[in-house]
């Protein structure tokens, strides 16, 4: 039983530091950009999140949908249409 404690305690491990690859990996400038701006966490920006840059949606909001994705995100960033 020892083992599957062993086990248990490593996998309960892994689901505790789940966060903290998570914050790893927002360690990415436009990662972590967007993940301040989604202030909702859905994974898009949408409504107030889309405040700072609404002059320019219509550019960022490339596939029309209404909502900024992360990837719609970071083309915008490279593109110098969000700073
Ligand atoms: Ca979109």
């Amino acid at each position: 039983m020892s083992k599957f404690a062993t086990a248990t305690a490593a996998i309960a491990l892994l689901i505790a530091a789940g966060p903290a690859f998570a914050q790893t990996k927002a360690a990415d400038p436009v990662d972590a950009k967007f993940v301040a701006a989604d202030t909702d966490k859905s994974g898009t920006l949408e409504g107030k999140e889309t405040d700072a840059f609404k002059a320019d949606l219509a550019k960022i909001d490339t596939n029309k949908d209404g909502k900024v994705s992360k990837q719609e995100f970071e083309v915008a960033m490279l593109t110098g249409l969000i700073k």
